[in-house]
């Protein structure tokens, strides 16, 4: 099996993998964060700073550090697309994406319409045009139908409220919780304000209810492998450690302050 329908069965079994979040246009960086052992590397299309021609480049990063990798963590691409766009989720699955995370998805109409366009027809509304896509996804429309992921996001009050039908969507692999957009929809008045750690703490757990009551992957984004082992712990199947925008940065800082700790006076 490809990497890209091996890991699309992984999500399918409910099988807990772990991935990498990129908003940088550095692929020599995403190479190295690809070959580290994440099964999924995701490209964020939406807040990241990549551009096309980023996405592009960050996907050929992924795939060249799959090359090298050993099964089961040989890293597939995964594009956090803009929106539910059919044109910008044909995009970046054509640009060799193994799958999309949509965000805002906010009914079960909304998903069922991301699900096609992710799917040729007569399955779906994907236009054929798959350039480097069908390297890994195919090439046939059928086995590109099978073996692409899809997550829906789960980030607004109305996604949360009809969350259970949102999950029961046909060919829906997963829900996928946001939870800087999320907290922010429950109400609080910044994306880590911990006055709204119950209620976030209430909205996951029926977030993973409605995925285990539908059989789908429920995933998660992180912004530490402390939080992502935490996520793990409570049943989360899908889960992302960000990112590296965020981690360089803090990386530099925390060297910068031991090396200060032995300045002269
Ligand atoms: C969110 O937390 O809202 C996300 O979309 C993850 O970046
Ligand atoms: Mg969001």
């Amino acid at each position: 099996m490809g990497a890209a329908a091996d890991f699309a069965a992984r999500v399918r079994n409910r099988e807990q993998v772990l991935g990498y979040w990129v908003v940088l246009n550095a692929p020599p960086a995403t190479e190295r964060i690809a070959g580290a052992g994440y099964d999924y590397v995701v490209l964020d299309a939406q807040h990241g700073l990549l551009g096309y021609t980023g996405l592009l480049h960050g996907l050929l990063a992924v795939d060249a550090a799959a090359a090298t990798a050993t099964a089961p963590h040989r890293p597939v691409g995964i594009v956090r697309v803009e929106s539910g766009e059919p044109a910008t989720i044909g995009h970046a699955l054509d640009a060799g994406a193994g799958g999309v995370i949509v965000p805002l998805v906010s009914s079960p109409a909304e998903a069922a319409a991301v699900v096609a366009a992710t799917r040729y027809p007569p399955a779906g509304v994907r236009s054929f045009g798959p350039m480097r896509s069908g390297l890994r996804i195919g090439p046939e429309p059928a086995t590109s139908n099978d073996s692409v992921v899809v997550l829906a996001m789960i980030e607004t009050a109305a996604g949360l409220a009809e969350v259970d039908a949102i999950a029961a969507t046909p060919g829906l692999d997963g829900l996928y919780i946001g939870p800087n957009d999320l907290r922010l929809a429950l109400g609080a008045p910044t994306p880590d304000d911990p006055a709204y750690d119950d209620a976030l703490a209430e909205a996951l757990a029926a977030v993973r209810g409605a995925c285990d009551a539908a059989g789908i992957a429920a995933g998660i984004f992180t912004p530490s492998g402390e939080v992502a082992a935490q996520r793990l712990r409570e049943g989360f199947t899908f889960v992302t450690v960000a990112l590296d925008l965020v981690h360089l940065e803090q990386t530099v800082r925390a060297h910068l302050d031991v090396a200060r700790g032995a300045l002269g006076p």
